[in-house]
């Protein structure tokens, strides 16, 4: 383990009134600051226990804390947990109380960073805790907690093992060419390299079903003015999130809101609609309404007759009549919804998911740029080796461990001289 010179503390918990608060501190002088400002003079190791913080012999709060020992602690080192009243004036004092003890704020996800350079996880589990701290949706966190089980460890390490095995036996080629090889050597090497930029090329596949479920589906309203756009988002948000009046061009900018919908994220984009102009303020308003129609995943129009080839030119797109309550007349090709009554929502709601919906995905993905590049990287080195020319092949193979090791940062060629020995019989 590396010592970091300073302790650091953080609140965990978000800034604000709730009912409790926590504050993390790590580091080498834990253990002395929280004896320095506690009523409590012992404290056991990974128990906790009711404790007044105190402040120049005054009680600042009655608190539950918790002192872990190092190495079994989030970060690995000593490290203090203080579980407090959650109001302002609490976390304040305590805040400037701490800072009395010389020990400084953390930065951002500065307690991770240390729990990785003191090997308490990998990389990748690092970069996961990440993702399940900012899951918004069922699905996101179904993946991210996925993730944190090591299972993307195992990916990399298993594809850099075949990768290395792949290597020593083609190095076998080069270094005993003058000695009997088995004739199937060949064919052994096709094979596994078929085998191991397959499977990269299947978690490539599914890594980018899964960066949709992150980002989650845009989905753009438009259609005529007083078409009931803006009362259907409302009535499915359940809330005034657009203004909503019988003048004709009520909405004049785009109004977004955000759904979880069995378990993903879908964000409904409320707009000016597209019709013909009066004035300047309109105008951007349907330049806006058209650009969030291209970049969305699915576009909803709200018909007033049966205008449905004035929207030929949007892409992927369901028809809606609404108002149903006070004018039953149906549109051929389009769904009837009142938001009125709540009239054929659900049912529109099933036509939005399933025209988007994309199968449950299991197993591991990589949900960052930079892992998608190292395996696509990786992938193009495999896909163009050529054993006719025997040390390309080697050095391509050598690089494409190097992508694959560098997603969870462990580099060691020397082990392949050590594959050739033990795992290949040479002059059987
Ligand atoms: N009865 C009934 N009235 C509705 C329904 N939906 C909307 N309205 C009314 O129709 C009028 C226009 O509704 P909006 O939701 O503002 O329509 P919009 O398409 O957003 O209109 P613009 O923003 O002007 O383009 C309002 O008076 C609403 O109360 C509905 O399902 N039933
Ligand atoms: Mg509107």
């Amino acid at each position: 383990m590396k010592p970091f010179k300073d302790t650091i503390f953080a609140l965990a918990t978000q800034r604000g009134k709730s009912g409790i608060a926590v504050f993390r501190v790590s580091g080498k002088d834990s253990h002395k600051l929280i004896k320095s400002i506690s009523s409590k003079k012992k404290f056991k190791t990974n128990f906790s226990s009711l404790n007044n913080i105190i402040d120049r012999k005054s009680i600042v709060d009655q608190t539950l804390t918790t002192f872990f020992k190092s190495p079994k602690s989030y970060t690995g080192e000593d490290m203090v947990e203080i579980s407090c009243h959650g109001s302002i004036s609490v976390i304040n004092k305590i805040t400037k109380t701490l800072l009395k003890k010389k020990i400084r704020l953390a930065d951002p996800g500065e307690f991770t960073k240390r729990a990785l350079m003191n090997d308490k996880l990998s990389v990748l589990e690092a970069e996961t805790i990440n993702d399940l701290v900012n899951a918004e949706t069922e699905n996101q966190r179904k993946i991210a907690i996925g993730n944190l089980s090591g299972n993307l460890d195992k990916f990399i390490n298993e594809i850099s093992n075949k990768q290395k095995k792949l290597l020593a036996d083609i190095e076998a080629i080069i270094d005993f060419a003058d000695e009997d090889l088995p004739k199937e050597i060949y064919k052994s090497i096709k094979e596994q390299n078929k085998n191991i930029y397959k499977q990269i090329e299947n978690i490539i596949k599914r890594s980018s079903l899964s960066r949709e479920i992150h980002s989650g589906f845009i989905i753009t309203i438009i259609g005529k003015p007083n078409t009931g756009k803006s009362s259907f988002i409302n009535y499915i948000n359940n809330k005034e999130v657009s203004i909503v009046t019988n003048i004709p061009g009520t909405t004049t900018d785009l109004v977004s809101s955000t759904l979880d919908i069995q378990g993903d994220k879908y964000t409904f984009v409320d707009t000016a609609g597209i019709r013909k102009y009066k004035n300047l303020i309109e105008k951007i308003g349907i330049q806006r309404s058209l650009e969030s129609a291209e970049r969305s995943d699915l576009n909803i129009v709200f018909l007033k007759n049966n205008e449905k080839k004035n929207y030929s030119k949007i892409k992927s797109k369901i028809f809606v009549k609404s108002k149903y309550d006070t004018n039953k007349k149906k549109i051929n090709g389009a769904q009837s919804i009142s938001s009125v009554s709540g009239y054929g929502i659900k049912n529109l709601i099933k036509t939005i998911s399933s025209n988007l919906k994309k199968k449950p995905i299991s197993g591991p993905v990589f949900s960052r740029e930079r892992h998608l590049e190292s395996l696509n990287k990786s992938l193009v080195l495999l896909k163009s080796i050529d054993l006719k020319e025997i040390d390309l092949a080697a050095e391509n193979v050598r690089r494409s461990i190097m992508y694959i090791d560098g997603i969870n940062q462990k580099f060691d060629i020397e082990k392949i001289l050590d594959i050739i020995f033990n795992d290949f019989c040479i002059g059987k």
